[in-house]
């Protein structure tokens, strides 16, 4: 796979003002550390950068041999249609990436002319946005899958995977992120895919976040996304993957559907949001925002029917809030693991997720 990465207006002073906002890395640094996540998963990267509109329309136009663009167009972003235009008419897949949170800045930053024209739009995940761009764009290409909507608000979405042969059951995934807005289902995606590939019908599932509402919305939309699928899928036996706060989602979800769910998987869950909330560490702000608008401080297991998978060297969601959990589910602890590595499917604790999953869902 061939991906061109371009970076519209002023990006050539990343990393010389501004670091508060856009960090230290040059562009320079930037474009070869992408080039290394490029190549990690199997996919070559070109780069332009360009502070003129014309040369951006001209780059997109003439993006030969390429199966898919990630683009940054600096504040062209909030003013050009015929960026937009451009990448319509060459129609190939195309990621919207901004380093900042252009959602939470001046209101005219969360106007994007460009993004319709995408398929996704990633933003304030600082310079990690672009590789999770090339992430997705990969992911996209492997399988298909369809996107449907279970509720009325933008974010009430989710996406289907089916495999090609027998179905061994359904699983739910639900991605983490801290309950913010910047987070999307794009990090539980390789697990889905995984999934899909061992004859499971995957929903992974979006749902509202942050400025959208903090409690109940996300809590709300994770059950409403549950029932529309056991309506679209009836009859499957079905399990639940939920990383990070997407844990404490999906824990909170599976009490409330106890009778339909055969197995609760917890990626590094937070279960314990008022531990959280006090830490006085990364999370810390997001748990007390979600405690002031009414979430309950801790959530409830489903007896026997949980397995909690939480790596030792997690530094954002502390093993704890795995451990202190000691009666009614099995938990793993995984040595030298961090938060992330959880997402991959060729790490070490995912064959047990799997064989799990295979064990519950009969
Ligand atoms: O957050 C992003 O990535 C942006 O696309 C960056 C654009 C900005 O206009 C968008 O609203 C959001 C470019 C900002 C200027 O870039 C600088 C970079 C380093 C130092 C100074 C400016």
């Amino acid at each position: 796979m061939r991906v061109l990465v371009l970076n519209g207006p002023n990006l050539n002073l990343l990393g010389t003002r501004e670091p508060e906002v856009y960090g230290d890395t040059t562009l320079e640094e930037l474009e070869a550390l992408i080039e290394g996540w490029g190549s990690a998963l199997g996919i070559e990267t070109v780069f332009s950068q360009s502070n003129h509109e014309g040369e951006l329309v001209d780059a997109i136009q003439s993006a030969d041999g390429v199966d898919g663009l990630v683009i940054n167009p600096g504040a062209l972003t909030h003013t050009s249609r015929s960026i937009g235009d451009a990448i319509s008419s060459v129609g190939l897949p195309a990621i919207e990436v901004h380093i900042s949170n252009v959602r939470q800045r001046e209101p005219w930053r969360a106007i994007s002319l460009v993004g319709p024209s995408c398929v996704r739009t990633i933003f304030g995940r600082g310079i990690g946005g672009y590789q999770d761009a090339l992430r997705h764009l990969q992911n996209r290409a492997v399988t298909s899958f369809e996107t449907v909507a279970y509720g009325p608000h933008p974010d009430n979405v989710g996406d289907i995977r089916r495999p090609d042969g027998e179905v061994a059951g359904l699983v739910v995934l639900i991605h983490g992120g801290l309950w913010r807005q910047e987070y999307e289902r794009d990090s539980t995606e390789t697990l889905a895919i995984d999934l899909t590939g061992q004859g499971y019908v995957t929903w992974n599932v979006e749902y509202r976040r942050g400025q959208q509402g903090y409690w109940p919305a996300p809590a709300h939309d994770v059950v409403s996304a549950m029932d529309f699928i056991a309506r679209e899928v009836p009859g499957m036996p079905t399990g639940i993957v939920g990383h990070s706060a997407g844990g404490h989602l999906g824990l909170w979800a599976a009490a409330r559907r106890a009778d339909d769910i055969r197995l609760l998987v917890g990626l590094a869950p937070i279960t314990d949001v008022a531990a959280m909330a006090g830490a006085g560490a990364v999370g810390s702000r997001d748990a007390q925002r979600l405690l002031d608008s009414g979430a309950p401080p801790v959530v409830d297991l489903i007896e026997g029917r949980t397995l909690l998978v939480h790596g030792e060297e997690d530094e954002i969601v502390p093993v704890s809030q795995s451990t202190r959990l000691s009666t009614g589910s099995r938990i793993e602890v995984v040595t030298g693991m961090g938060h992330f590595p959880m997402l991959d499917p060729k790490r070490e604790h995912w064959p047990l997720v799997v064989a799990e999953l295979g064990k519950a869902l009969v």
